[in-house]
């Protein structure tokens, strides 16, 4: 029961041309100093900033952690680490959605705003676990499912009410929203290739055989240590003044 504890840590040999065991190794590297320069960056902007730049830094450390147990469940299994791999997502892609409703608090943004977010992406993910871990005959069914929620996400940032609060901040403020809306939209879509890759449909074989790892885990690289840093220079750049 507790053998994904123990093996934390312990010394194992990664063949030379495991590259999907090396995606999760310098993954975890990378997810642990961004959570450590986001943490540290606190101390150095104004205070109505903080909480942003603690919810990037609580993103990639949630993501550190579970990078750990993935790299060595796939040393142990040289299988996908699927349930860790969307624990880690149902915990952190909805704190993304918070992020968006932090930078625009400052504009009036309301809750609702960010609930709707969350709830979208739970069903997104909880859709694409079922698609991926537990029905994969119906995987494209699912997917389509995931897609369509990620769909009204992107419509939601990109033109929704969340667009017209950005515009009504302006500044540095829309600034960052755009970059985080094309973060959602190019760098989340990374995300579907993955699943195409990793399960069946009318898409097989077009990825010529690509772990769904290591798409999974440069989307995450992608994402979740770039978002924060669109939210460090935010924070910087309206904390000079
Ligand atoms: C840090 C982790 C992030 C930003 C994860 C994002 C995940 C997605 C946008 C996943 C999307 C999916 C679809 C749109 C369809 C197929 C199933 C998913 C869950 C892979």
């Amino acid at each position: 029961m507790n053998l994904s504890i123990n093996f934390l840590f312990m010394t194992k040999e990664m063949a030379a041309n495991d590259y999907v065991g090396f995606t999760f190794f310098i993954g975890c590297m990378a997810m642990m100093a961004a959570s450590v320069f986001f943490f540290l960056s606190m101390g150095s902007v104004d205070k109505k900033w903080r909480t942003s730049l603690l919810v990037s830094g609580l993103i990639t450390f949630i993501a550190a952690v579970h990078y750990l147990y993935m790299r060595d469940y796939w040393a142990d299994f040289g299988t996908s680490p699927t349930f860790f791999r969307y624990v880690d997502w149902i915990l952190t892609v909805p704190l993304m959605c918070v992020e968006f409703y932090l930078i625009l608090k400052l504009a009036g943004a309301k809750k609702s705003m960010m609930w709707r977010l969350i709830f979208l992406s739970v069903i997104m993910l909880v859709t694409g676990y079922i698609g991926e871990a537990m029905d994969q005959a119906n995987a494209q069914l699912w997917g389509l499912v995931s897609g369509a929620a990620y769909f009204v996400i992107a419509y939601d940032i990109w033109l929704g009410s969340a667009k017209k609060l950005a515009v009504a901040a302006g500044g540095a403020t829309l600034k960052a929203h755009k970059a985080l809306c094309w973060f959602v939209l190019v760098g989340w879509a990374i995300y579907p290739i993955g699943y195409m890759a990793g399960t069946p449909g009318w898409y097989d074989g077009i990825f010529g055989g690509l772990d769904l790892n290591v798409i999974y885990n440069i989307g995450d690289a992608i994402n979740k240590i770039g978002f924060g840093l669109v939210v460090y220079s935010l924070a910087v750049s309206s904390s000079e003044k």
